[in-house]
């Protein structure tokens, strides 16, 4: 991919590119928890949004996306908010680098991809770091890799309107092969956890082939709720700026303050945050059958409690559950379609994989991919 894109750029605008790759990223626990200024247990993937770009001279954008041969140019200095299609997180990436005080030159550049869109695995964020990487380089920028992470964050909050926490950019950003990142999404803190199980277990992505198009609006409805539980506990609780501060037991102890719906968000984030602290610790002992339960918790948490599942997904939990060479399942991401993200004994990854595509096609009539996933390094430069 990185050779077809260097070379459609050469061909399409006759000059040399720098190119960068961009991956797309897993989460191990931690769902929901990140605009909650709670902890994630992210990694980057090996799927990849590949970039090609160049400086042209000009005060346009140029962007070819050789998924679906779109070419369309933009005005770096004239960048109106839109929600419409990929190119809205170039510009709104570039319009974040300028909020910040970047001076942004025009640039042509060709894109391509091979992370799954809609499917959970953060394509928006790989779309914005491999084009803050790039600019930031060409314009020799300098800038601090969480910085860069922020861009697409403020990106994804003002063009397309998702009001996302910063796990996505941050793990696009930060990744290290065979690693996976602790953050404290309120410092910003984060810590490496080495993550090289592969002889017993692999990650293996099963993707139930609903797209998360409801993401968005229900995403933005979630947030809002846990910032009315927010508020409702201020009042008992002066101290707490957010359910970061706030333990399952005290959101239990306050249950009939709360409306029912925001007791559930309240209580999911609240568990889902302690879990996250608890998996840690047995990723330390390399207990992933501990590990495992945990994330199944999660699972029934986003299902039941958060209602970010779908009847597609809680069936591939529910099945992985019954196999015994699955330590833990559950949902990844935004929720509402995507993928669930599965620990699978390495030597049974085939059988699994093979029970996993019969079962759900007899039952759903469609067949899901299956991405049996390596964690890789963060955005480069080639
Ligand atoms: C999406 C968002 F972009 C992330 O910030 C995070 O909230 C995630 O959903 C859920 O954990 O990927």
């Amino acid at each position: 991919m990185i050779q077809q894109v260097r070379e459609q750029f050469i061909s399409t605008f006759g000059k040399e590119p720098i190119v960068t790759t961009s991956p797309g990223r897993i989460n191990l626990i931690g769902e929901h928890t990140d605009y909650n200024e709670g902890f994630v247990l992210p990694g980057a993937i090996d799927k990849n949004i590949v970039y090609a770009v160049s400086l042209n001279g000009t005060d346009t954008c140029n962007a070819l996306a050789l998924f679906n041969g779109e070419l369309v140019s933009f005005e770096v200095n004239n960048i109106q908010p839109t929600n419409e299609g990929w190119i809205c997180y170039l510009m709104g990436v570039v319009y974040q680098m300028q909020q910040m005080g970047h001076e942004i030159k025009g640039f042509d550049c060709v894109l391509h991809g091979n992370i799954p869109i809609g499917a959970g695995l953060s394509s928006s964020a790989a779309v914005e770091g491999g084009l803050v990487v790039a600019l930031d380089q060409l314009l020799n920028l300098g800038m601090d890799r969480m910085d860069m992470a922020k861009v697409g964050q403020l990106a994804e909050h003002t063009f397309p309107g998702v009001k996302c926490g910063i796990m996505d950019q941050f793990a696009n950003l930060h990744g290290k092969k065979d690693t996976v990142m602790r953050l404290d999404c309120r410092s910003l803190e984060y810590h490496y956890f080495p993550f090289e199980f592969g002889d017993q277990y692999k990650i293996v992505l099963c993707n139930s082939m609903v797209s998360h198009s409801l993401a968005s609006s229900e995403y933005n409805v979630r947030r809002a709720q846990c910032e009315e539980g927010v508020a409702i506990l201020q009042q008992y609780l002066p101290g707490i700026k957010s359910l970061r501060d706030v333990s399952s037991e005290q959101v239990k102890e306050y249950a009939d303050k709360l409306p029912a719906k925001v007791y559930d968000r309240c209580l999911y984030v609240t568990s889902e945050n302690e879990r996250v602290l608890a998996a840690c610790e047995y990723l330390q002992q390399n207990d992933l059958e501990n590990m495992g339960k945990l994330m199944y918790a999660t699972h029934e948490g986003l299902s039941k409690l958060y209602e970010v599942s779908c009847p597609e997904l809680d069936f591939m939990v529910e099945w992985a559950k019954e196999r015994p060479e699955v330590a833990g399942a559950r949902v990844m991401g935004g929720g509402f379609g995507g993928c669930t993200i599965n620990l699978v004994k390495t030597d049974k990854v085939d059988e699994f994989i093979a029970f996993m595509k019969q079962r759900y096609e007899s039952k759903y009539n469609k067949v899901p991919e299956v991405y049996v996933t390596s964690i890789e390094k963060g955005t480069s430069v080639v």
